[in-house]
């Protein structure tokens, strides 16, 4: 306890133990077990919160910035031939049983306001059926159509892995063999008050979060996750968010313009339509391809526009990335260094809250996070390509209004009304409600060359039947 103590006090953090005396037994012993923990790598978080100070402070210099080189669509100039050859060469990999799926689920959904992992929010419209099921069913579906098993890796958090893990098993993995499913956990911060100190958010506990989706790739080393890709013969490493469910899982000619461009680390973006949107910004920032968080980006670089009064830095990170294993192993091994940490202020749960005001939602501390496309300009190569929103991209972040779940279901059932529209479904009324099985169809081109035998139709909901068994 005495060196546990001294530790803390060489950083001047020797307050977290400033209740110990009222404690009781349990909590005393949680709190030891926390600080044990915290205090084995207290120098590096204390490193930590000094350079993300350091990076809010520098901001960004807006002279060497510049809009990113792209892959963009056929209808702003993009050559259908090339992703035509991209797909068949995604294709490739993917039946080649090269490719596995990375989701990151370790985020709190604060601002969604559920109270279990989001992956277990449901999204279907017409079933009900959750983010995770959705994501899992176009698994299925891929691994089907290439006859390859996808390993689908899991990202927890401390603070979604245990309902995380229970909702897997309750769901048997969502019908995906057990060891094609991998749940890992990411790290935490702890959290710190303007003043520099730790903040106690409870007389027992110091207050930490999860230590941002960029903790996923120390994560994935420590879980073991890129030894098992070693094992099976995965090089290519698809990694997307949970809260998006519009994603076009592994999509093969991301793959290939990826192979082509002969890419470490590649990104999807869609084109703003609204200064304002809450997606980071790709940029090329001295040269290389680099995302600007949304958080972070200045007003000048939010409103700049080019000759035809567009907007310059017009490509949003939707979080859709391929990463290859070996660049994954370099960034793991030195990632502590190699990426910068991001302090956002926030209201934290504090001892000190009724001091200060326990209505007062105004921000008393930071939070840490290291971001996961922070790696992109350590890539040798990239590759950039732009996708359509609509085909891609709903994310669900708020309880209503937009990137809500009414917005998300919209977007799902405009989607499959685009696939269902070559198809002579005798459909009857207007069947707002409509959903299908990614496991079965997955795409316009499937939904034509897949017999389509029946329709569930009741009432206001149509549910697309196959006769295939997903
Ligand atoms: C993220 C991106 C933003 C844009 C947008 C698109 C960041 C910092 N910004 O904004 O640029 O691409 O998404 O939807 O990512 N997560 C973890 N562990 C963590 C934190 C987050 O797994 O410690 C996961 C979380 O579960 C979610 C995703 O990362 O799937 C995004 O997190 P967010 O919703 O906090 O990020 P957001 O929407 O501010």
């Amino acid at each position: 306890m005495n060196a546990l103590r001294v530790g803390f006090a060489i950083h001047e953090q020797e307050h977290v133990f400033d209740h110990w005396a009222e404690l009781g037994e349990p909590e005393r012993s949680v709190l030891l077990r926390q600080a044990r923990r915290i205090g084995a790598s207290l120098d590096e978080f204390v490193d930590a919160h000094r350079r993300a100070l350091a990076e809010l402070e520098a901001g960004l210099e807006p002279a060497s910035i510049q809009p990113p080189e792209t892959v963009c669509l056929p209808e702003h100039g993009g050559d259908t031939q090339r992703l035509e050859s991209a797909r068949e060469r995604g294709l490739e990999l993917l039946t080649a049983g090269r490719v596995a799926a990375l989701v990151v689920a370790g985020g709190q959904g604060t601002r969604l306001g559920y109270p279990g992992p989001k992956g277990a929010f449901p999204v279907g419209p017409v079933s009900d059926r959750s983010l995770f099921r959705l994501q899992a069913q176009k698994i299925r579906g891929l691994a089907r159509r290439t006859s390859r098993s996808i390993p689908w890796y899991v990202m927890t958090s401390p603070a979604t892995d245990a309902a995380t893990r229970a909702l897997f098993e309750a769901e048997d993995n969502f019908g995906l063999a057990a060891e094609d499913v991998r749940i890992f956990s990411q790290g935490m911060l702890p959290a710190w008050d303007f003043e520099g100190r730790l903040i106690l958010e409870a007389p027992g506990r110091i207050a930490e979060s999860p230590n941002g989706h960029g903790g996923s790739l120390t994560a994935l080393a420590e879980a073991g996750i890129l030894e098992d890709m070693r094992k099976r013969g995965i090089d290519r490493l698809f990694y997307y968010q949970v809260d998006n469910p519009l994603v076009r899982m592994a999509d093969p000619v991301f793959l290939g313009l990826h192979e082509a461009a002969e890419a470490e680390m590649s990104c999807k973006v869609v084109r703003k339509q609204d200064p304002m949107e809450k997606v980071g910004v790709v940029a090329e920032i001295a040269g290389e391809p680099a995302v600007i968080e949304y958080t972070e980006l200045s007003e000048e670089l939010r409103y700049a526009q080019d000759a035809r009064g567009q907007l310059l830095y017009w490509a949003g990170n939707i979080a859709i990335h391929i990463f290859n294993l070996d660049f994954l192993h370099r960034i793991a091994e030195e990632s502590t260094t190699l990426l910068p940490v991001h302090a956002s202020a926030k209201r934290i749960e504090s001892v000190n809250s009724a001091a200060e005001g326990r209505a007062s939602r105004d921000p008393n501390g930071y939070k840490l996070e290291r971001f996961v496309f922070d790696a992109l300009p350590q890539a040798a190569r990239t590759c950039v390509m732009e996708v359509r929103a609509s085909e891609e991209f709903s994310p669900i972040k708020n309880a209503e209004g937009k990137e809500s779940p009414d917005s998300s279901r919209a977007a799902l059932i405009a989607c499959y009304r685009n696939w269902l529209r070559g198809v002579q479904i005798p459909t009857s009324g207007e069947a707002p409600f409509i959903e299908i099985d990614h496991s079965i169809i997955d795409s316009e081109e499937e939904a034509i060359s897949t017999g389509i035998t029946g329709l569930a139709d009741a009432g206001k909901a149509i549910l697309v039947s196959t006769g295939i068994s997903p």
